[in-house]
């Protein structure tokens, strides 16, 4: 645990989000992004995944504790279009700004909850702020993604990526990462995929981009990407990162947000130091992440100074 390696994970985060967004969507969207994916200060902007990410650690940081309505608040206010929010949340966000209750607002969209990849996209932060705190990991996990991602598969994917993060935070290495990870999986979606990845990982194979995302996923569902995140952090922990955000793109997809999960993992082993300069340099907002980081770190439960 150290300070370098909290801010790895949230910059890795939104250097992914970042660097991914141009390659995310169709035609249509790749447009879209040429036109508004830049700064008036010519910076990189990322989108719903860092905003979320955002969001959430900012309201740990000032409650020091996981208060769902709090953060359900930042969400809704924090919403605008030009970050490239989900159908589904888009609509659920615009409901809850209007002074709908959360539980009640995501139940009206999807019935059994969103299934998307949207709860997983930020739990690096759950990651970080219980990492002392394995106990309440799981379930803070689980209730930050109910928020909006109610769906079992999509609370699924959250877990995953707070104990992913974590572990990376601890200095496991990449099998036993994949393995302790895959614990708490318990879906067939889940655990099939997870399986398939630590085959990958344990013989030292290295498919090509596409296979990956054919046999673990690219697509915006937590079930279709978080394990496909995980795995290209872990294949590339001992690698660049660039290395790792090229061979997501070119697994095309929900690439802002697998590289955004892969980036926050990959961060939270290697420490920012080892992310990018140039890169890093153009990102837009860099204070308020590393400030969120910060925060994190100083006020995690468990840290003797807090
Ligand atoms: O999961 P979510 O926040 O989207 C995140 C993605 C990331 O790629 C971001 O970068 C951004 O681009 O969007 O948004 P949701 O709308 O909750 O879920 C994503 C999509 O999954 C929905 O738009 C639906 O297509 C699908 N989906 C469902 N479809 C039917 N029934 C999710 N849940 C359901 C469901 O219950
Ligand atoms: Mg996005
Ligand atoms: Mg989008
Ligand atoms: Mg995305």
């Amino acid at each position: 645990m150290s300070l370098e390696k909290y801010q790895g994970c949230l910059l890795g985060l939104a250097l992914g989000d970042a660097l991914g967004a141009p390659y995310e969507g169709g035609p249509l969207e790749r447009t879209l992004w040429r036109l508004i994916g830049t700064t008036s200060k010519g910076e990189m902007r990322w989108t719903d995944d860092t905003q979320m990410s955002l969001d959430l650690a900012e309201s740990l940081a000032e409650h020091r504790a996981l208060n769902a309505d709090d953060v359900a608040r930042r969400f809704a206010a924090s919403y605008h279009w030009s970050r490239g929010y989900g159908p589904g949340a888009a609509r659920l966000l615009k409901r809850i700004r209007r002074g709908m209750h959360w539980q009640q607002a995501n139940r009206a969209i999807y019935p059994e909850g969103s299934y998307g990849n949207g709860g997983a996209m930020r739990a690096p932060v759950i990651g970080l702020y219980f990492a002392q705190r394995p106990g309440m990991l799981l379930d803070a996990a689980r209730t930050s993604a109910s928020i909006t991602h109610a769906h079992p598969l999509g609370i699924e994917g959250a877990v995953l990526l707070a104990s992913a993060t974590a572990l990376a935070l601890a200095g496991e290495e990449p099998l036993a990462l994949l393995r302790q990870a895959a614990s708490h999986c318990s879906s067939e979606a889940f655990v099939t995929r997870m399986a398939i990845a630590e085959k990958w990982l344990a013989a030292g194979d290295a498919p090509a981009a596409r296979d990956v995302a054919r046999a673990l996923g690219n697509k915006i569902s937590a079930s279709e990407s978080c394990v496909t995140g995980v795995y290209a952090a872990l294949r590339f922990m001992h690698q660049p990162f660039l290395d790792m955000l090229r061979f997501i793109a070119a697994g095309s997809g929900d690439v802002d947000t697998i590289s955004a999960m892969a980036g926050a993992v990959w961060g939270a082993a290697n420490g920012a130091g080892k992310l990018p300069a140039a890169q890093l340099e153009k990102i837009e907002q860099r204070d308020r992440l590393m400030h969120a980081a910060a925060v994190l770190y100083g006020n995690r439960p468990g840290n003797a100074l807090s």
